[in-house]
C-alpha cells in the first residue's frame, strides 16, 4: 500500500527564511512516515527550488542547497508533478498535497494558494482570498470592521499622499503606531511620537509596502487565539494564550517574535475572566469567517486594562515551530503538535484540489 507524498514547501526569499526553515524542520519531524512520504523542497535565498534528501526522517543541518533543482508543473488529474531539471533525472513522483511553511514573500498572500488551485492540488492552510484579505491589514480591518468587530483606529496612506503627524495624532492620539500593511511579522513597524519620528517611520514602512496603515497606540495585552477548521467544515478554537513581552522590547518586535525566546514569553492558557475568554474565542470564529479563511489562523487581539478589546490581526501562517504560540494553545487546548500536523493534512486532503 503505497503512502501519500506531502510535499513540504519551505525557505524563501524572505528576511524569514530560517523560521521557515525552523517550522518546517518541526512539522517535518511531526509527520507520520507510516502515513506519509515526505518531500522536502526547499526553496534557496536565490529562488530555486530544491528537492532535498531528509537523514533519519530529519531535514539536515543546514540544509544543503546543493539538492536536485525542480519545479512544479500540473500532473493532471490534481496531481503535481516535481520534475528535474533537464540535465537531472527528469520527472519525479507526483505529490499528493503541499504544505507550504514559507514566510512572507509569495507564502501567505495567496501566491502559493493560487499555484496550487491552478494546477487542482490539495493544499495546506488558507486558500487566495482569505490569505489575500488577512495579509493586507487594510482590507482586513474593513472586513472585520464590516463584520462588526472591534479594531483600532487607523489612517491607511499610500507613498505620495500627505498627512502630517499633527493630523494623525489628531484623529488618532499619540503616539501612534506605523506599519506596512502587508503584515506578516514587525518588519518595518514603528512607533511614534513626534514629527520627527513619525517623518522617520513612515520612510522605513513604505520600505517594505506602498500602502501604509497608521493606527493609535493601543496601550493592551496581548492575547491570541488559535483557530482550526474540522474536516466537517466546523471550527475548533482553542483557549487563548499570551504574549509576554520582555522589558526590553517597547512593543511586539520581529525578535521577539522569533528569535529572541528570553525576549517574549508565551503564555497558555491566559490569564483572563471566563467570560472575556469565552468572548475572545466566539470574536476569533467570527474574524475567521469575516475574512474568508480556512483551515487555519491565529487571531490577535489587544485587551486593554478595563477589559475592552479589539482584533488586531488575522494570521494565515503563524509561527508554527512546538514552541510557537499557535501550537502550544492547540495543545493546551487538547491537540497535541502532531496530532495538529496530522488534522491540517487530512483537512487538505479533505477540501481537495480547490
Ligand atoms: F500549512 C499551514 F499549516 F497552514 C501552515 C503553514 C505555514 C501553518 C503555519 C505556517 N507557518 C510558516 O510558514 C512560518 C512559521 C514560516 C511563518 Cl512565520
Amino acid at each position: 500500500i503505497s503512502r501519500l507524498r506531502v510535499a513540504v514547501l519551505f525557505g524563501g526569499q524572505s528576511s524569514e527564511h530560517d523560521v521557515s526553515l525552523l517550522s518546517a524542520r518541526n512539522v517535518i519531524k511531526a509527520i507520520d512516515i507510516e502515513k506519509y512520504e515526505i518531500a522536502p523542497i526547499v526553496i534557496s535565498r536565490d529562488g530555486r527550488w530544491l528537492l532535498i534528501d531528509l537523514e533519519e526522517g530529519a531535514l539536515p543541518d543546514p540544509v544543503p542547497y546543493a539538492g536536485q533543482e525542480v519545479c512544479l508543473l500540473p500532473g493532471g488529474k490534481g496531481r503535481l508533478l516535481v520534475v528535474g531539471d533537464p540535465a537531472g533525472s527528469g520527472e519525479l513522483p507526483a505529490i499528493d498535497i503541499l504544505f507550504p511553511v514559507l514566510h512572507g514573500l509569495y507564502g501567505e498572500d495567496g501566491s502559493i494558494q493560487g499555484l496550487a488551485r491552478m494546477v487542482g492540488v490539495p493544499l495546506v492552510g488558507c486558500g487566495i482570498l482569505g490569505s489575500a484579505t488577512a495579509i493586507d491589514k487594510d482590507i482586513a480591518k474593513r472586513l472585520l470592521r464590516d463584520a462588526g468587530l472591534p479594531v483600532a483606529r487607523s489612517i491607511t496612506v499610500r507613498s505620495g499622499d500627505t498627512l502630517s503627524f499633527e493630523e494623525a495624532a489628531s484623529a488618532l492620539g499619540a503616539p501612534v503606531f506605523v506599519k506596512p500593511v502587508r503584515q506578516g511579522s514587525s518588519v518595518g513597524v514603528s512607533k511614534a511620537a513626534n514629527a520627527e519620528e513619525f517623518r522617520a517611520a513612515l520612510i522605513e514602512a513604505f520600505k517594505h509596502d506602498d500602502k501604509v496603515l497608521i493606527e493609535e497606540f493601543v496601550k493592551a495585552r496581548e492575547i491570541e487565539c488559535a483557530v482550526l477548521e474540522q474536516t466537517d467544515g466546523t471550527l475548533f478554537v482553542s483557549l487563548p494564550g499570551e504574549i509576554v513581552t520582555g522589558q526590553a522590547h517597547s512593543f511586539y518586535s520581529y525578535e521577539a517574535k522569533y528569535l529572541d525566546e528570553d525576549g517574549a514569553v508565551v503564555s497558555v492558557p491566559a490569564q483572563l475572566p471566563a467570560d472575556l475568554t469565552q468572548r475572545l474565542r466566539e470574536l476569533s470564529l467570527d474574524a475567521f469567517r469575516a475574512l474568508g479563511c480556512e483551515s487555519l489562523a491565529r487571531v490577535d487581539f489587544f485587551v486593554r486594562p478595563d477589559m475592552s478589546m479589539v482584533v488586531n490581526e488575522v494570521n494565515t501562517m503563524p509561527g508554527f515551530t512546538n514552541i510557537s504560540m499557535y501550537p502550544k494553545a492547540m495543545e493546551a487546548t487538547g491537540i497535541s503538535y502532531p496530532a495538529l500536523v496530522d488534522r491540517l493534512i487530512e483537512h487538505g486532503l479533505a477540501r481537495g484540489g480547490r
